[in-house]
């Protein structure tokens, strides 16, 4: 059994999300560690650019690592945000995100969005893929103060509420996170 696993992120949200799925396993993080410098994220996909997070730590640790590249991804706009879905706005924050993709979509009929989650899992020195996806909409206004990202906007299908308003456990049931650490959960066990 795995009791120690290092999650190759800087963002608190993703690694919250991730200990509460992985109850039994301590979580760690980069700020664990004390890795503060970032990782330059220059692949062209998901999985190319959660390897590199990967392939960036392990120099600086030993144990078992996994990293999660994700984001939001609107097909009306030919797949924006993507890959750049943190930096979309080029601020760093948020909101400004959001207003982004907002105006954006604002003479769009088509609303239709998806988030993808691609994990890279580097388990007892080889490295294995990992993915989810959840299906939704963009909403006209955000809704909802919690999550983070771009939940305050989508809805995900047969929903009425945005991620920032389901429950934590609610959107780890069915988000693109959720799935993708589920399907590296069942793997890890099934090694044990
Ligand atoms: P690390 O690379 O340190 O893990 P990051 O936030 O830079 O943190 P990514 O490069 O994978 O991570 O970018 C993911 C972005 O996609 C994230 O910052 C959000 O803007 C968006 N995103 C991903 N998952 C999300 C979720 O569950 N809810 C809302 N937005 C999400």
């Amino acid at each position: 059994m795995v009791q120690k696993i290092l999650f190759a992120t800087h963002n608190k949200n993703k690694a919250g999300e991730v200990q509460q799925m992985l109850q039994h396993v301590e979580v760690l993080t980069l700020t664990d560690i004390n890795f503060h410098e970032e990782i330059i994220e220059d692949g062209n996909t998901f999985r190319e650019n959660a390897e590199i997070k990967v392939d960036a730590i392990q120099k600086y640790y030993a144990g078992d690592i996994f990293a999660d590249d994700s984001g939001l991804v609107i097909p009306s706009l030919q797949g924006e945000p993507g890959i750049f879905s943190s930096r979309y706005a080029g601020t760093g924050q948020s909101s400004d995100n959001i207003e982004k993709v907002l105006e954006k979509l604002k003479h769009k009929e088509d609303r239709e969005a998806y988030f993808i989650s691609v994990i890279c899992l580097l388990y007892q020195g080889k490295k294995y893929f990992f993915e989810g996806r959840v299906y939704g909409k963009i909403l006209q206004t955000p809704q909802g103060e919690g999550g983070f990202g771009y939940d305050p906007i989508f809805l995900p299908e047969n929903y009425a509420d945005s991620f920032a308003i389901l429950k934590p456990e609610e959107k780890n049931r069915i988000s693109h996170r959720g799935k993708a650490i589920k399907e590296m959960k069942t793997f890890i066990f099934a090694q044990n």
